[in-house]
C-alpha cells in the first residue's frame, strides 16, 4: 500500500451520504486519512523504543521523531523505562499522509479454496497415492506453533490442520531442523512439498535460512525433481518467492485449508481435459 502524497493541506473528498434502499451503492472515496475522534482527523497511534534512559529529555527525543515521521500535533501518552539504558513510548498524534486507494495493489490468491474432502478427492483421483509433506521450523527459530497450526491436525481458526486430510502424510520435524537434515528426510520421504518456517526476522535471519534451504534443495535435487518449497511466517513480503528461490510464501493468518488448496493447485491440478 502506498500514500503517494503527503500535503495534509490538500483537500478531502467529501464522505459520501449514505444512500435509502435500493439506492445504488454508495461511492467510496479513493483519498482517505485515519480516523480516530472525527472523521479525517488522521489521529494514529503508534509504539516505539528509543535507546535512552527515561526522562524529560527521552520524552521530547519521541514527540521530535513523531513530529519528523509527520505526526503534528502528536501526544505522548506512555513512557516507561525499559531497563536503565531504554525507554518504550506510546504517541498519539495526527498523519499528514493521505492514502490513495487507487495505487494500493492487492496480490490476489491464485488458487480455488477446496473443502477436505475436494482436497482428498484431487489428490486420490490425480496422484493416485498419497501427497508427502515435510515440515519444520529451521535455523536456530524454535517458533513452532505457526508450522504446527497448519500441519498437526488441531489446526488453526477452526480448520483442521494437513494431518486430517486422508490423503495426505505430514511428517513434522519440530524446531531447530538444520537444512541438511531437512534435506536429507526430504529425500528418504520422497517428500512433494516441503514446508518450513520462519517466525525469528533479526537480522534478516528468515530471508537467509530461506535462501540457504532453497540452494540446498537445487543442489541436492537433479533439476526439475526439487520438492515444492513453501515457506510461511508472519513476516515475509508478499509476492517475495522467487527471490527467495522458493514455490510459495504464505504469511500472517494463514489457514490450513488455504494451504491443502494450494497443494492442489501446485501438485495434482486438474488436467485440461478434466476441466473441459
Ligand atoms: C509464542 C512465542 C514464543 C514461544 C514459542 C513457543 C513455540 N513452541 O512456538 C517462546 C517462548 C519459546 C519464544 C521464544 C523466543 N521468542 Co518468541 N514469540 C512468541 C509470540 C508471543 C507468538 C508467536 C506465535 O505463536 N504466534 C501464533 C502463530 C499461529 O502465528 P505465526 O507463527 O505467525 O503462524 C501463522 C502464519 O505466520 C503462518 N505460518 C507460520 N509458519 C508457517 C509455515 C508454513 C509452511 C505455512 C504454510 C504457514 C506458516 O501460518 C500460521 C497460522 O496462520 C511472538 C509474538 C507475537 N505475538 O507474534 C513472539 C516473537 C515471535 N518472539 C520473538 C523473540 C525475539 C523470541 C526470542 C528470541 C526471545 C528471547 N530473547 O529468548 C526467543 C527465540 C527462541 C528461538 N530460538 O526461536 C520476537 C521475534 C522478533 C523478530 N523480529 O524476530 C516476537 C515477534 C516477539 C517480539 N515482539 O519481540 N517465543
Amino acid at each position: 500500500m502506498s500514500a503517494s502524497t503527503t500535503d495534509s493541506a490538500m483537500p478531502l473528498e467529501p464522505m459520501p451520504k449514505a444512500g435509502k434502499q435500493g439506492a445504488p451503492a454508495k461511492r467510496q472515496p479513493d483519498i482517505i486519512r485515519p480516523y480516530g475522534d472525527t472523521t479525517g482527523d488522521g489521529m494514529v497511534q503508534v509504539s516505539f523504543t528509543l535507546p535512552v534512559p527515561h526522562d524529560k529529555r527521552a520524552e521530547g527525543a519521541a514527540l521530535q521523531l513523531a513530529a519528523k515521521m509527520g505526526l503534528e500535533p502528536a501526544l505522548l501518552v506512555h513512557a516507561k523505562p525499559m531497563g536503565p539504558d531504554f525507554t518504550f513510548f506510546v504517541v498519539y498524534g495526527s498523519a499528514k499522509h493521505l492514502v490513495d486507494l487507487r495505487e494500493v495493489t492487492v496480490v490476489e490468491r491464485e488458487f480455488p479454496l477446496l473443502s477436505p474432502t475436494e482436497v482428498n478427492k484431487a489428490i486420490k483421483s490425480r496422484l493416485r497415492r498419497k501427497l508427502v509433506v515435510v515440515g519444520a521450523c529451521i535455523g536456530t527459530d524454535a517458533h513452532t506453533v505457526g508450522i504446527d497450526a497448519i500441519l498437526n491436525i488441531k489446526g488453526f481458526a477452526g480448520e483442521k490442520g494437513l494431518e486430517y486430510y486422508r490423503e495426505v502424510k505430514v511428517v513434522n520435524l519440530g524446531a531447530q531442523v538444520l537444512v541438511p537434515e531437512l534435506v536429507e528426510r526430504a529425500r528418504a520421504e520422497k517428500a512433494d512439498a516441503v514446508m518450513v518456517s520462519q517466525v525469528v526476522t533479526q537480522r534478516d535471519a528468515h530471508i537467509h535460512n530461506t535462501t540457504t534451504m532453497s540452494a540446498a534443495f537445487r543442489e541436492a535435487y537433479p533439476a526439475g525433481q526439487v520438492p515444492l518449497l513453501v515457506v510461511g511466517g508472519p513476516r515475509f513480503e508478499e509476492g517475495s518467492a522467487p527471490k527467495l528461490g522458493v514455490d510459495r510464501i504464505f504469511g500472517r493468518g494463514t489457514t490450513p485449508g488455504e494451504v491443502a488448496s494450494y497443494l492442489v493447485h501446485a501438485l495434482a491440478a486438474p488436467t485440461t481435459k478434466e476441466k473441459a
